[in-house]
């Protein structure tokens, strides 16, 4: 058997600066005007200095900040950073105006290109994958109703250790990555594993602050799911499981009771779960 590494903070947060930075085409590039900009700062800064002002806060305090700052630059763990505490209020604001199925957070472990798999499938897995074996199966439809046939369900998810392949040096690159095309229905059976809640790297710069200010650093077991199709609008979300664990104070603040499966035993130790994705029109 193998001796199982868990990632660094750095060498995970390393890839996930490297991966954002390579997918800007993806991502597009944002286009606001100077007065905007302007706005959007001086909201942010009125913020940082009313917590100032509110909490009497020191030169002492304030140099701790500063190096602070410094080392999430330096860990690489401003993709993690921004997509825990921030992403969420972003991914709100989209959601007023998205119909259909609901949104969550990307989050800094999405990675593109992956396998593309037939409708019917298993994730690509280790020989040796630990883990509860779970199906999720279901259709994806335009909002009317319209099967859409071709198209893709792209996911990603942690392993039973709570691990992202691509961002842990022990896992095979791929692994529990892929890209599943709908049949003609527009119907998908995906097999896996059941995911384990994810925590926080402890030992970088995010992880100390949640430490320092009391808080826990975990997300509740999740599969991450983007789903795609000709002339409609995609879908990035994510999906948990009634009952897990920290599903009521996910540390990323980005669970919603739409987005809870509850997959049952088929009796042969396999849980499975069905969930269809509704798209709008782009
Ligand atoms: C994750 O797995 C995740 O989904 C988010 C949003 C942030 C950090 C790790
Ligand atoms: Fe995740």
């Amino acid at each position: 058997s193998t001796t199982q590494q868990s990632p660094t903070a750095a060498g995970s947060g390393a890839n996930a600066s490297e991966n954002f930075k390579a997918s800007a085409e993806r991502r597009g590039v944002a286009d606001t005007p100077p007065e905007r900009v302007a706005a959007i700062v001086t909201a942010v800064l009125k913020g940082v200095h009313g917590a100032i002002q509110e909490y009497d806060v020191t030169y002492p305090e304030f140099q701790a900040a500063k190096a602070w700052l410094m080392a999430v630059g330096e860990g690489g763990e401003w993709p993690l950073f921004m997509d825990v505490f921030v992403e969420h209020a972003v991914e709100e604001q989209v959601a007023a105006s998205q119909h259909g199925t609901k949104g969550s957070i990307e989050g800094p472990y999405y990675l593109a290109d992956q396998v593309r798999l037939e409708s019917t499938c298993r994730l690509p897995r280790r020989d040796d994958e630990p883990g509860t074996a779970l199906v999720l199966e279901g259709q994806v439809r335009g909002l009317d109703g319209t099967p859409l046939g071709g198209a893709e369900v792209d996911i990603w998810q942690a392993d039973a250790d709570g691990y992202y392949s691509g961002f842990a040096p022990h896992l095979p690159e791929g692994n529990l990555r892929g890209v599943v095309v709908t049949d003609a229905e527009g119907r998908f059976s995906i097999s896996t594993v059941q995911p384990a809640p994810y925590q926080i790297p402890t030992d970088g710069p995010t992880g100390r602050l949640i430490e320092a200010a009391g808080w826990h650093p975990w997300r509740p077991a999740h599969l991450h799911i983007m789903v795609r199709a000709d002339g409609h609008r995609t879908i990035t979300t994510q999906l948990y499981f009634a009952g897990g664990e920290w599903l009521d104070s996910d540390v990323a603040e980005a669970t919603k009771p739409e987005l809870v499966i509850d997959p049952q035993d088929d009796g042969t130790g396999t849980r499975r779960a069905t969930y269809d994705f509704e798209l709008e029109p782009a």
